[in-house]
């Protein structure tokens, strides 16, 4: 069975134009087991558009120098081009400033560089991390290590049964010995979106910094950090129809200039004796080595198409999908939906009674149909809502209701096999 697309995503009330959108991704196009390609997993990584695809061949072909270090014609231009991704990224989020834009491989890396510098020289024995039940393992180990290297204790804020944070639980762990919050803006096992910027209202209030994980965010929804209020927000690029191994971790920059580096190497030094180094300016200082220039110039191209087509627009559509998905998934007989949550983006959880996710994936597979299944890397939210694992359809802005109808059409294929 093979998904047949809509000629024009008229349903709704939406005038998006999903199919001229899907001629751009070229992946899309292809039959995957003897069926059209159904991609649904697009919170593991979402596909790449023919301008970013562009964009990488064309500096490999035209543009490739390093960067930061010769003055020589390429290696100016890849800075600048270098450089004018990170201003797009900055406008993209609306950072005050670019230099408030660190490139790191993506947001596991971020949290990482953000527990390492700025939690290693704050946060001391006997003090506290508070993290939420709905955690990605990103925005968990990074701090699980931090808090075992310095003797302090990490706090979870518990969910509902809907998966929603219990603000008022989060707000009573803010205390005394907190040292920094770390929240993720929305769930990638539940799609729930948090309430970031009320939370970093009431730990600002107790003059707590916060790390917001936007890794599944910043594709689905406009974000601002400095409406939010964000200390740190870190995202990655691949999530957004940019490559893989590049993303950012937003600093403000009064703390980014107080943090030591968290790596050593080229590029973050400004001056270097057997004695003693002196440190680069910010973003610089935290960008050790030879970064991924391909790659974020790829992220520029990728940020640019969104832009183009409207993140708010890509918002709406994507929000109706999710909205048609839950109806018809959920109406399906043994479907239970995990993540119920009021406020969500673009993720549909569920498991199929008596049948293992696995099982499902596979039978899934077979028809052309990519989900993910597993505790997408969200152990704590599987043992919370008492299943090993899910079955997680994610959707973008290429997506369209006969593939949600196709996955409908999937699972019932599972009930069959499986009567
Ligand atoms: N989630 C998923 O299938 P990286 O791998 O560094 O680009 O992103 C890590 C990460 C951090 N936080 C959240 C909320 C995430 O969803 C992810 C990545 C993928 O859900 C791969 S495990």
């Amino acid at each position: 069975m093979s998904a047949t697309l809509a000629p024009a995503e008229t349903a709704g009330k939406s005038t998006f134009d999903v199919e001229k959108i899907r001629a751009d991704f070229p992946i899309l196009r292809q039959q995957v087991r003897g069926h059209q390609l159904v991609y649904l997993d697009n919170a593991a990584t979402s596909q790449k558009p023919q301008a970013v695809i562009d964009a990488i061949v064309e500096y490999y072909e035209k543009g490739n120098a390093n960067i930061h270090r010769g003055v020589h014609f390429l290696s100016e231009k890849a800075t600048e081009d270098f450089e004018h991704a990170r201003r797009t990224v900055q406008r993209f989020v609306n950072a005050a400033e670019a230099s408030e834009i660190v490139f790191v491989r993506g947001t596991t890396e971020g949290i990482n560089l953000v527990a390492q510098s700025y939690g290693g020289a704050n946060v001391g024995a006997g003090d506290e991390v508070v993290i939420t039940a709905m955690e990605h393992h990103s925005n968990i180990v990074p701090w699980q290590m931090l808090c075992d290297q310095k003797g302090a204790k990490l706090r979870v804020a518990p969910m509902n049964d809907r998966g929603e944070l219990i603000l008022d639980e989060y707000g009573k762990l803010l205390g005394p010995r907190t040292k920094l919050a770390a929240i993720s803006h929305v769930s990638n096992a539940l799609g729930t979106i948090n309430p970031v910027k009320q939370m970093i209202a009431l730990a600002h209030a107790k003059g707590i910094p916060v790390l917001v994980d936007g890794a599944q965010a910043v594709p689905h929804i406009a974000v601002d950090v400095q409406d939010l209020d964000a200390d740190f927000y870190a995202f990655s690029a691949h999530k957004m129809y940019g490559p893989t191994g590049v993303g950012a971790v937003y600093g403000k920059k009064a703390l980014l200039e107080k943090m030591p580096p968290y790596q050593g190497g080229g590029d973050m030094i400004s001056s270097v004796t057997f004695e003693k180094t002196t440190w680069n300016k910010v973003p610089h200082k935290f960008e050790a080595g030879t970064p991924d220039m391909a790659g974020v110039i790829g992220w520029r191209a990728a940020i640019e198409y969104m832009t183009h087509v409207g993140v708010a627009r890509i918002a709406a559509h994507e929000l109706e999908l999710l909205e048609y998905a839950t109806q018809v998934v959920g109406a399906l007989p043994g479907v239970r939906i995990v993540g119920t949550a009021k406020e969500k983006a673009s993720v549909l959880s569920f498991v199929i009674e008596d049948v293992h996710p696995h099982d499902i994936g596979t039978i899934l597979d077979q028809e052309g149909i990519a989900v993910r299944t597993g505790h997408h890397c969200a152990q704590p939210v599987m043992d919370r809502f008492g299943v090993p694992a899910t079955v997680r359809a994610s959707f973008a802005m290429y997506n369209t209701r006969a593939e949600v109808d196709a996955l409908a059409r999937g699972i019932r294929r599972v009930r069959e096999v499986f009567a």
